[in-house]
């Protein structure tokens, strides 16, 4: 199976339907998509766990992918051994080839599964519709279908809740006309997912108001259990068949929906153990006890708990109040040249916030984290038809998905990140084993990861491979860290983890004779160019651990025996080289531009600027690699898929240049986003969605420098506005307002104590804090002129 088939293959239009036009509501653990339709509303619904792949009576051997020998009948750790003393003895061409021998199996990868639809079936015909309106709030994380019906108001709400875990459907009729319709909860299954024994074995029961899915997947046993209660004020609901349910004559419905699986992130066997009949208990209980909390109370509560997290960032580029015109519209206006100035702030503040939007609703604490479709899916089967299975992609597309988390000041919804990372260490460990052959500690994981462990180098090496991809990971979960100065969750959860990843690379370095640099080998960087010894994608990415991992130590007082070392260590992996053209090489063997070969000048990896963004190596006062970086972005240019603009525009918000940002927003909105405002890559991927947000974030402010910098790349065409509630690293929150491009007002809240450097209008100040208080920024540079 090539898991790199043409971007967006197999796409058909319903999918493109799903993905291009519907509504996406979550809690982290359920997801759903709202189509609007009035005759035959339709939702899909997911349940975040539900994955095929890992553990399984059909696969007694599953092992997290990793291989021991290879086809050649080798260890893998031997192959490995031989690769370094083949690089040792400078025959880099036989080491490449070997490296390629390093893959795992392919069997029990898995996908994500969809897992089932909700229809409503009225009797009514779409032409006796009128005034329809369909809208999804994310003020308030409600979505909405309105329209009249002969004379009658019809009005749908849908929500999901994170406190009550429910998905709630809401419709209403005022007026003479009733609601008559048949509800029906069927699984998700295509065709060719239950062929190939990848589907689901349901047994779908409607009994006087409710329906039961309860079943199993095919692939690996995984039990599933869905359960939807129908309440009445009015009128009648009762069983219409086996599988349906039929409401009359009611002017007031109440649909409350609630799913689980005996899913568990625990190595090595990933279930809860519960038998049918307990876990069919523990999803009847969620929703017994909504039922019973009832519609207003639920719908409060999911609001207050939303807003509470939404609520903390206000931006405002001037775009006024909610737009009159469709987003749609306004979309296809902002592509064709006609939006106007006010339409256009319309849509990039709505886009900000709409990543935001986003991650609240795909990753909320103790549930998985946001995959590479967030929580949705409307695909089942295989890794190809479900694209990349929707997985844990760590080559850059699980980091964007959080670099938004922390600056927007989100860092809960990271959690489940690092409960993700940390479930991890013991199959990484044995991975780190089996192909290094490490024996004092060390834990390693690779490009693909699912929730089952699955941390081998993938089925093959040129996208497999990609042991920096751990280090990078724990980039964000540090930054849980530096965001918010919890010690003793870093205490607890985050040292460890870069403490054991450290481990490794303590043992696998290895020196290169002409450089004396130490590299890590086979290096490859992410898809793209060939295979060397070192590259600055690795190099960097271990540095930074080096250098977080040292800062961690340094503050907990641990390890003190180690940190010498460390430093040792860090300091002569020297990532960065600048080449003859200007650029920062992405080889250390590269000398001008396209030197080496299987490079592409427009690759959408832009793996050797990961110093420059989302790592700290290559900051504004390394004047020479800054202006390397600018020729390397330069190089790469402005086309790209919808994550690699993200990753662009992160990157060009760093050199300062906030216009060319901002013209790379316009790229995304017109080239990389669908009318339901979905990042594409092709097919729809969310990290695009979540990495714009970070950008937004990081024109407005930056701190990974030791300082907090107040609009350090601000577009012309934002001259006037204000934000709020933005968070800086030391755990400060910040508020600001500007006018013709200069920063007018400025308050720096302090929510932990401590020294900070303010960086305004190209002046410093640094001042101690105190917990609790709002610091007038303008008064105190005004004060040290
Ligand atoms: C990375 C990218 C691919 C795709 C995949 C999910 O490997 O290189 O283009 O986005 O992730």
């Amino acid at each position: 199976m090539d898991l790199h088939c043409p971007a967006g293959a197999g796409t058909t239009e319903e999918d493109n339907i799903w993905q291009q036009q519907t509504l996406p509501v979550g809690n982290g653990f359920m997801g759903a998509n709202v189509y609007g339709e009035v005759c035959r509303e339709r939702l899909t619904l997911n349940e975040k766990t539900l994955w095929n792949g890992g553990p399984s009576v059909r696969r007694p051997d599953y092992c997290g992918g990793n291989k021991r020998t290879a086809d050649s009948g080798r260890r893998m750790s031997e192959i490995y051994r031989t690769i370094t003393e083949l690089y040792r003895a400078g025959k880099e061409q036989e080491a490449a080839e070997l490296a390629e021998e390093l893959t795992g199996e392919e069997e029990g990868y898995g996908a994500y599964q969809s897992l089932c639809n909700l229809y409503f079936q009225f009797d009514f015909a779409r032409e006796e519709v009128s005034s329809y309106v369909r809208e999804l709030d994310i003020d308030t994380a409600l979505a909405s279908v309105s329209f009249v019906l002969r004379k009658t108001k019809m009005r749908r709400e849908y929500f999901i809740s994170y406190p009550d875990r429910v998905l709630v459907v809401k419709m209403r009729a005022e007026g003479a006309e009733k609601l008559d319709f048949s509800i029906s909860f069927p699984a998700a299954d295509e065709e060719r997912a239950l062929r190939q024994q990848l589907g689901k074995e349901t047994v779908t029961t409607a009994a006087d108001d409710t329906i039961a899915l309860s079943g199993h997947l095919q692939d690996n046993g995984m039990r599933f259990y869905a359960a939807l209660k129908v309440t009445v004020s009015d009128g009648t609901v009762c069983r219409k068949d086996e599988e349906t349910l039929a409401v009359a004559d009611a002017s007031d419905v109440t649909v409350y929906v609630s799913a689980a699986t005996d899913y568990r992130d625990h190595y090595p066997d990933y279930r809860t153990k519960e038998t049918e009949k307990e876990l069919a208990a523990r999803v009847q209980n969620v929703l017994d006890q909504a039922v019973r909390k009832g519609y207003e109370s639920v719908k409060r509560a999911h609001i207050r708990d939303y807003q509470s997290v939404f609520g903390r960032v206000k931006l405002d580029i001037g775009q006024g109040g909610a737009a009159e015109i469709p987003t749609d519209e306004l979309l296809a206006r902002y592509r064709s040249g006609a939006a106007s100035q006010q339409e256009q702030w319309m849509l990039e503040a709505l886009l900000f916030q709409y990543g935001r939007y986003l991650l609240i609703a795909s990753s909320r604490a103790g549930s998985l984290p946001a995959n590479l479709q967030g929580v949705w899916q409307n695909r089942s089967g295989d890794a190809v038809r479900v694209p990349w299975g929707s997985d844990y992609h760590m080559n850059i597309n699980l980091q964007m998905n959080y670099w938004h988390v922390y600056s927007t000041n989100m860092a809960e919804c990271a959690l489940p990140l690092t409960d993700y990372v940390d479930a991890l260490m013991k199959p990484g460990k044995v991975t780190a084993q089996c192909y290094f052959g490490v024996e004092h500690g060390g834990v390693s994981a690779h490009t693909q990861n699912t929730p089952f462990g699955w941390t081998c180098p993938g089925w093959e090496f040129r996208w497999g491979w990609s042991p920096a991809a751990l280090p990078w990971i724990l980039q964000n979960c540090w930054d849980y860290y530096e965001y918010t100065h919890d010690l003793e969750y870093m205490r607890a959860h985050i040292y460890p983890m870069m403490r054991e990843a450290a481990l490794l690379y303590d043992q696998i370095l290895t020196e290169d004779k002409k450089t004396g640099r130490l590299v890590s080998v086979p290096a490859y960087s992410p898809e793209h160019g060939p295979i060397t010894a070192g590259n600055t994608y690795e190099q960097s990415l271990i540095w930074q651990l080096y250098e977080n991992v040292i800062r961690a130590a340094e503050i907990l007082g641990a390890d003190s025996d180690r940190v010498p070392q460390w430093r040792r260590t860090q300091s002569r992996l020297n990532p960065i080289e600048v080449g003859e053209s200007g650029q920062i090489k992405e080889w250390y063997e590269e000398t001008v531009f396209e030197s080496m070969p299987q490079t592409e000048r427009e690759h959408r990896h832009l793996s050797h600027l990961l110093g420059l963004y989302p790592g700290t190596l290559i900051s504004p006062e390394e004047k020479e690699w800054m202006r390397a970086a600018v020729v390397s972005l330069e190089q790469r240019g402005d086309k790209s898929t919808g994550w690699g603009l993200a990753h662009r525009i992160n990157a060009w918000a760093r050199t300062g240049d906030g216009n060319r940002a901002h013209r790379l927003i316009g790229e995304l909105i017109t080239n990389g986003i669908y009318p339901n405002l979905w990042d594409t890559h092709p097919p729809f991927q969310i990290d695009g969605n979540f990495g714009v947000t970070a950008a937004v974030a990081e024109m407005l402010l930056q701190s990974h420098s030791g300082y907090v910098h107040l609009l350090p790349a601000l577009p012309g065409v934002w001259k006037d506005g204000s934000v709020s509630g933005l968070a800086a690293r030391g755990n400060f929150e910040v508020s600001m307002a500007w006018k013709d491009g200069r920063l007018t007002e400025a308050f720096l809240l302090s929510r932990s104590g401590g020294t900070v450097s303010v960086q305004a209008e190209g002046r410093k100040a640094t001042f101690e804090t105190v917990r609790g208080e709002n610091y007038d920024i303008m008064k105190i540079m005004e004060e040290r002129r």
